[in-house]
């Protein structure tokens, strides 16, 4: 994993009952849906977030790929995904770059607005790693550039919440 990671950040410990997630992806079924639109970079993402979870313990058998045609049909998706219960995380892979119109804010705002939601509505954690950037040379130092690859950080971010509700959830009761 090339490059800085939001995820290497250590919390220092303290008083009180510390709740983390691991990163450990043994026994957990992790789902990617992945736009098309971009794919120069959104192959990329795939790549590393695929990288991130089986060298963090995730078995091949527990991994799947949903291709989608672009960012806007994502959510929908990774919702239907989510509501069928086979999957412990699901890590939504994108690259919205800036063109001449509007567009690009519509489906940015959409596609993050529809992962939120799907994610809340279904108490599935829904990573979010659609990018959005103004040009193509920042969505490409973003994708093992100098600025790490945002696919393998929203798959550690998908592998660390799943295993914090888990944690939660064996609480209850
Ligand atoms: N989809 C993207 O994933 N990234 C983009 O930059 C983009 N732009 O800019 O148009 C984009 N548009 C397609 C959109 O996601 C839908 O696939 C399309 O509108 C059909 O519903």
């Amino acid at each position: 994993m090339k490059g800085p990671s939001f995820n290497d950040e250590e919390v220092e410990d303290g008083p009180g009952l510390r709740l983390k997630g691991s990163l450990n992806g043994q026994g957990l079924r992790v789902a990617i849906v992945a736009a098309r639109f971009n794919l120069f970079v959104t192959s990329k993402l795939v790549e590393g977030a695929c990288e991130a979870l089986l060298s963090h313990g995730l078995e091949e058998k527990d991994l799947a790929v949903s291709w989608v045609p672009g960012s806007f049909e994502v959510p929908l998706v990774a919702l239907e995904m989510a509501r069928t219960g086979k999957w412990d995380a699901i890590v939504c892979l994108g690259a919205v770059i800036r063109g001449e119109t509007a567009h690009f804010d519509l489906v940015a705002r959409e596609a993050a607005r529809g992962i939120a939601t799907a994610s809340r509505e279904t108490a599935v954690p829904l990573a979010f790693g659609i990018l959005t950037t103004y040009t193509e040379e920042q969505a490409i130092e973003r994708t093992g550039g100098k600025l790490g690859n945002r696919g393998c950080d929203a798959a550690l971010a998908a592998l660390e919440s799943a295993n914090l509700l888990r944690l939660l959830r064996n609480m209850k009761g």
